[in-house]
């Protein structure tokens, strides 16, 4: 059993999320999702989200491609949540490529192009723009 971890906000579920998750999927038969919680995003990662950490999760679990979802709570957990869940393979999009290269002492790290041109800023600024 091929174990991948990925982590990330999934804020405004998109399909560049979809695509992300669905070849973090392919590389393994069991996928495990940390979302970052609503503390972590405003206390670390600066972000503001639309949904909350219970909304994000549900909509996260609700794919096909998503065995279990776990939370991000901190920058660090990433090394221990490996260990725990005895993930082969860690995956992120290639906007973070090189970030994560400490961990290949653990487990292979795998960095996938992202989907072009769709973002939840871009849908947010998109919306904006109509107003
Ligand atoms: N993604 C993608 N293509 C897009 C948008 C996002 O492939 N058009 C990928 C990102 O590269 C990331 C995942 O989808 O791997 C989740 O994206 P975000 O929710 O924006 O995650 P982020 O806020 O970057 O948080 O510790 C890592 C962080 O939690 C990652």
């Amino acid at each position: 059993m091929k174990r991948v971890i990925t982590y990330g906000t999934f804020d405004m579920l998109h399909y560049g999320h979809i695509n992300l998750l669905r070849r973090a999927k392919e590389l393994g038969d069991y996928l495990v999702v940390a979302v970052s919680t609503d503390e972590f995003n405003k206390n670390s990662k600066n972000k503001y989200c639309y949904f909350s950490y219970e909304e994000r999760k549900k909509m996260v679990e609700a794919i096909r491609y998503v065995d279990l979802v776990i939370p991000e709570e901190n920058w660090d957990q990433k090394r221990e949540d490996i260990k725990k869940y005895q993930i082969d393979t860690f995956v992120m999009g290639d906007d973070w490529k090189g970030k994560f290269d400490f961990l290949e002492d653990i487990c292979k790290v795998v960095y996938l192009p992202r989907t072009p041109d769709i973002s939840t800023t871009k849908i947010k600024s998109d919306l904006n723009s109509e107003d």
